[in-house]
């Protein structure tokens, strides 16, 4: 959910300081982990090689376009256009390009820049203006270091009967929108602030209602807020909260065992395993993407998913006070949520069987950083993969399922998302989202309720005044389905009973009915229990063997509606989650949910904007934007850490293939 960090370094420094305690670790016998380092890139959608974006940035300083306080809120791949992808073929010379984007905060401007790698010449300089670029590490310096200076906030403290002022820890907070006119064309967030104490392992404490404003061009508090002192909560969130229970005994061993190794080969950057067949990169703001995915159908290759993506993530809390209101972290376009990768702890965050894959991505300097263990590819068990047991014959029939796993987390915060991309022998490809770590909290003020218990309306007690907020969790997934080619369509289906009629004498009968989207207005289309309504991405021009239109359907699981009003700020700003099922032509210029410039903004960029040319999607290359929501009341079993929350979707194959894809599986 967050932007906020409980510890707000910038994810970079994280991954430097755990790398070399996995060092040392090593030493002692976790050596035989294997790591795959990626090769020298061979594929035009590699993620950018270290000695690329060093390039890339001597390439701007050698055009005197930056200077040393010049900082890079992202840079990464330019991708090349699709049909040089498409046709590319190993070995062949391949278009490397780096999309910079550059920020100037004393002058407070933006600059995009594309730089062309092989030629080692600047593309593309220009400055964008009105926009504010996705958060630096130094904004939450300059932010703390004006929180520290201010005479309010020292008062604040001090009220509460805090002394030892370095004992607070100062979170910082995007600013947002909200129609404020003194927060417009600056650079700003808002700070909040936690009690620590002397000890660095302690929990934060929310110290509630005290929230400054900071301007980030000029380093000023420009606005203060005390809504007065509610007792600090004994406890808070942090590892510190984690007393382990010492009463359970650790279950014996549970290993897969794979002696002749996993059944995936990596060829360069490619995987294929079971028929399938594709490729990842970890990119800084999408985090890990999936391209060229594809399988192998008797012998010839057929693809299913061009490119698949996380496009936007928002993570809007309901309460309305002032210390809580413009919580809504955008993790990916306020915070470049793939630059908070997690270094994967073997054992742990990966099973046994993982290999790992390291990646490389710029800080906000510019400089190359190692991310070890990035990523994690293995198998595990699928379960039952299919099963017949003849009662005649007395004889069974069943196969023993196994999955692919490509997985990556990403701790934003207070808050871990992992991202399993879960590919199936039957041709389904599905999206496990996990959710875990500690829940935003907020201090209730004491009650007269002579029970002790503590409530507010928008929250749900944690432990004593230690309260969880209410919020939901809202996906964007871009998923550029290339089903058997480009030119694909859409179709809803909902299931519709029959009414009684003649033929229909005993009331049982139900259809269903497939419903072309023609448009972007006609596609924008919410989850519907009563007609178990799917959506189906189909190529009309190639057929099965019974004659129908080969494709693929989207299957939600766990869904919601946004419960923030219509007319509420974020609604605008996060348009993308009025509508659970999005269609747009595919357009490169159109690859985030809630648009490019996220931090900041006002709405009316993204999905909503784009789809009101109602363009056509009939027969062409499309994209299907889906949108997955989880309302979270925190209940006390998510504290003191959250169990894992899992919820996703699923790509399926539906008249995709001829016959169950599976039915050769050997025993
Ligand atoms: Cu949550």
């Amino acid at each position: 959910m967050l932007s906020i960090s409980l510890c707000k370094t910038r994810p970079r420094f994280l991954h430097l300081q755990m790398g070399s305690v996995w060092l040392a670790m090593c030493c002692f016998g976790l050596s035989h982990i294997p790591s795959a380092q990626a090769g020298p890139t061979d594929y035009p959608l590699d993620a950018l090689s270290k000695d690329e974006i060093v390039a890339t940035v001597d390439i701007l300083k050698a055009q005197g376009k930056i200077t040393e306080s010049t900082r890079f809120p992202l840079i990464e791949l330019h991708e090349p256009p699709k049909d040089e992808v498409v046709g590319f073929q190993t070995g062949r010379p391949m278009r490397r390009e780096a999309f910079v984007l550059a920020y100037e905060r004393g002058s407070n401007r933006t600059f995009e820049a594309v730089v062309d790698l092989k030629a080692k010449t600047l593309l593309s300089w220009k400055e964008i203006s009105g926009v504010q670029p996705s958060l630096l590490e130094d904004d939450a310096k300059i932010l703390e270091q004006a929180i520290r200076g201010d005479v309010r906030w020292q008062e604040a403290m001090r009220k509460r009967g805090i002394t030892d002022l370095e004992g607070v820890v100062i979170i910082d907070w995007a600013g947002g929108y909200f129609g404020f006119h003194d927060e417009e064309g600056i650079r700003f967030e808002r700070g909040v602030s936690y009690y620590r104490g002397s000890s660095k392992s302690a929990t934060l404490r929310p110290i509630e209602g005290v929230v400054a404003y900071v301007n980030l061009n000029t380093g000023r508090v420009f606005k203060f807020v005390d809504t007065g002192v509610v007792p600090i909560p004994k406890m808070g969130a942090g590892l510190g909260a984690i007393s382990v229970n010492k009463s359970r005994n650790a279950p014996k061993p549970l290993e897969i065992v794979q002696r002749q190794g996993p059944d995936f080969e990596i060829l360069g950057s490619e995987v294929r395993w079971q028929n399938w067949r594709f490729r990842f990169a970890l990119q800084a703001r999408e985090g890990v993407v999936l391209h060229a995915v594809g399988y192998e159908d008797r012998g010839r290759l057929r693809s299913v998913l061009y490119r698949g993506s996380l496009s936007e993530m928002v993570v809007p809390y309901g309460d309305p006070s002032p210390g809580w209101f413009f919580k809504n972290a955008f993790d990916e376009g306020e915070n470049s949520i793939g630059g908070y990768t997690d270094s994967l702890e073997p054992l742990t965050d990966a099973p046994n069987n993982a290999t790992f894959f390291d990646a490389v991505l710029a800080d906000d300097k510019g400089l190359p950083f190692e991310i070890p263990r990035a990523v994690a590819l293995y198998e595990r068990d699928g379960g039952l993969l299919w099963k017949h047991y003849d009662d005649k014959l007395k004889r069974n029939q069943s196969r023993r399922a196994r999955q692919l796993v490509l997985a990556w987390i990403a701790t934003v915060g207070n808050y871990e998302y992992g991202f399993n991309w879960v590919f199936h022998q039957d041709g389904t490809l599905e999206m496990e989202v996990i959710l875990s770590g500690f829940v935003e909290t907020k201090a209730l003020p004491s009650t007269e309720n002579p029970t002790k218990h503590y409530a507010d309306l928008y929250s749900h007690p944690l432990a004593g005044n230690l309260a969880g907020v209410h919020h939901q969790h809202f996906f964007n997934f871009r998923l550029d389905m290339d089903v058997d080619g480009a030119a694909n369509s859409i179709v809803e289906q909902n299931v519709e009973p029959l009414p009684s009629s003649a033929t229909n004498p005993y009331g049982n009968a139900f259809t269903m009915n497939e419903n072309l989207l023609r448009n972007e207005q006609e596609a924008q289309r919410l989850i519907n229990l009563p007609s178990s309504r799917t959506w189906k991405i189909v190529n009309p021009s190639e057929a099965n063997a019974s004659g129908q239109s080969v494709g693929y359907t989207l299957v939600p699981g766990e869904n919601a509606l946004p419960f923030a009003r219509p007319d509420a700020w974020i609604r605008k700003r996060a348009g993308f989650v009025n509508a659970h099922v999005w269609v747009t032509p595919n357009d490169p210029a159109q690859m985030y949910a809630a648009g490019f410039y996220v931090n900041q903004s006002k709405g009316g960029d993204g999905l909503p904007a784009w789809t009101q040319a109602s363009r056509s999607i009939e027969n062409r290359d499309i994209v299907l934007w889906y949108t997955m929501g989880i309302t979270h009341i925190p209940r006390p079993e998510d504290w003191p850490v959250m169990p894992v929350h899992r919820a996703g979707f699923k790509l399926v194959p539906s008249g995709f293939f001829d016959q169950n894809p599976t039915i050769d599986v050997p025993r």
